[in-house]
C-alpha cells in the first residue's frame, strides 16, 4: 500500500512537469523556462506529442514498478529479517514472465509508432509545393508550381528588429503557405549539409546537396512559425533561421500574387548567392 501510494506520487510528479511544461509551451515559437515541447501547429505534431506523453507514461510505470521490487527486496530478504535465506536457483514460470512482459510492453509501443512513421513519410496529395534550399547562412525558398521565382530569406540583425520580432529567429522574407492546406516541401541543400526544422510543425529533414528529400505539413492555425538549420553547417549555422507564415488563402493568394512580381527575374539562371558575399566552407 505503502509502495502504492509512493507510485502515485511519483506519477502526479511527471504530470506536474508535463502539463506545467505544456502550459510554458507556445504555438510557433519557444519561450523562456520552457521544459516540453512546443505546442502543436500541424496533425503530425498533435501525434508526436501524444506519443511523446504515452512513452513517460510508460517508462514512469516502469521506473516505478522497479524501485518497488528494489525497496521490497531490500525491506523483506536483508539479513535481519531474512537470516536462511531460500537456495532457489531457478523458475520456469518466472523467466517466462520476465521475458514476455517486455516483448509485450515494445509491441504495445512498436503499434502506434509505426503508425506514426507512416503518417510523417507517406506524404498526402499537395495543394502547395515550396521547394527550400539550405545555403551559408540562409535559405531560398521557391514555389516551382507557381513559376520560377525564388527568394532569400535572411536572419534579422538585432539592431534591426522590430519590438514583436523574436531575436535570432526572425527574417527578413518568410515562407509562406496557406492554412489548412497540405503543403509538400521539398529540401536541398546548395553547399553542405543543412537541415530544415520547424517544432510546431513536427517537420525536421536534411537539406543534402544533390539530393531532394520531401516532407509535408498541414497547419492548423493562423500565425507564425520558427524553426532553425539543424545541423552543424559552418560558422553562421546559429543564424540561419526558418520562419513560415500561415495565412488564409485569400491572403496567400494574394501574396503569391505579389510574389511573383516583386521576386521575378530577368534573366533564367537562378541567382546565387546575392545575399552574402562570397561564401566559403566552414
Ligand atoms: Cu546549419
Amino acid at each position: 500500500m505503502l509502495l502504492f501510494s509512493r507510485l502515485i506520487a511519483l506519477l502526479s510528479g511527471l504530470a506536474v512537469l508535463v502539463l506545467g511544461g505544456a502550459a510554458l509551451a507556445a504555438l510557433g515559437h519557444p519561450t523562456p523556462w520552457q521544459t516540453g515541447l512546443q505546442d502543436a501547429g500541424s496533425p503530425v505534431m498533435e501525434n508526436i506529442i501524444w506519443f511523446h506523453h504515452l512513452l513517460l507514461i510508460i517508462i514512469a510505470i516502469i521506473t516505478g514498478a522497479v524501485l518497488a521490487l528494489l525497496i521490497s527486496v531490500m525491506v523483506r530478504f536483508n539479513q535481519r529479517a531474512h537470516p536462511t535465506p531460500s537456495r532457489t536457483t531457478h523458475r520456469t514460470s518466472l523467466e517466462v514472465a520476465w521475458t514476455v512482459i517486455p516483448i509485450a510492453i515494445l509491441v504495445f509501443i512498436a503499434v502506434p509508432s509505426f503508425r506514426l512513421l507512416f503518417l510523417e513519410q507517406n506524404i498526402p496529395s499537395a495543394d502547395v509545393t515550396v521547394k527550400a534550399t539550405g545555403k551559408q547562412w540562409y535559405w531560398t525558398y521557391g514555389y516551382p508550381d507557381e513559376g520560377k521565382f525564388e527568394f532569400d530569406s535572411l536572419m534579422i540583425q538585432d539592431k534591426d528588429l522590430k519590438p514583436d520580432q523574436p531575436r535570432l529567429l526572425s527574417v527578413d522574407n518568410e515562407m509562406v503557405v496557406p492554412v489548412e492546406k497540405i503543403v509538400r516541401v521539398q529540401i536541398t541543400g546548395s553547399d553542405v549539409i543543412h537541415s530544415f526544422a520547424v517544432p510546431s510543425f513536427g517537420v525536421k529533414i536534411d537539406a543534402v546537396p544533390g539530393r531532394l528529400n520531401e516532407t509535408w505539413f498541414k497547419a492548423t492555425k493562423e500565425g507564425i512559425y520558427y524553426g532553425q538549420c539543424s545541423e552543424l553547417c559552418g560558422k553562421n549555422h546559429a543564424f540561419m533561421p526558418i520562419a513560415v507564415r500561415v495565412l488564409n488563402e485569400q491572403a496567400f493568394n494574394a501574396w503569391l500574387q505579389d510574389a511573383k512580381k516583386k521576386y521575378a527575374r530577368s534573366d533564367s539562371e537562378p541567382k546565387r548567392f546575392a545575399a552574402t558575399p562570397a561564401a566559403t566552407s566552414q
